[in-house]
């Protein structure tokens, strides 16, 4: 069995934890913080047997968009060029796969 962390953008959480219960996943949904950007987001913890690890990843990939958000650059420790904001991709999703050993 594992366990899947999957942080994904809060805008997008709904969408995939509709798609995962609609699919027969138990999901529980945390409401998170990034460490770069610090704002909001969500991580779902889903349980599953390891055939269907990458049933979850591909419904979660499939409700997980791109999105580009500007930061400014102190944010990335360039004090030289400090007025001006640098653009970072985040997501779709981000996530770990970990082996369970009891549940
Ligand atoms: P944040 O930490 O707020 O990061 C948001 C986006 O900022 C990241 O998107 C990435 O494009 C960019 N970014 C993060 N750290 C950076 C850095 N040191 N320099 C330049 N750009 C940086 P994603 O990679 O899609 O990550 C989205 C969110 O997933 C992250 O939000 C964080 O909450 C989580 N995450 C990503 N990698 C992780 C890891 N290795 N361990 C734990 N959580 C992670």
């Amino acid at each position: 069995m594992k366990l899947i962390f999957a942080i994904v953008n809060k805008d997008d959480s709904n969408t995939v934890q509709s798609a995962l219960t609609r699919e027969g996943y138990s999901a529980t949904k945390l409401a998170t913080t990034g460490g770069f950007l610090m704002s909001g987001n969500t991580t779902f913890l889903v349980g599953t047997e390891d055939n269907r690890v990458d049933d979850v990843i591909a419904i979660i990939e499939k409700h997980s968009k791109k999105r580009t958000q500007m930061v400014p650059s102190t944010t990335c420790g360039d004090s030289e060029y400090a007025s001006y904001p640098v653009e970072v991709t985040v997501g779709g999703a981000t996530i770990f796969v970990l082996d369970i050993e009891r549940f």
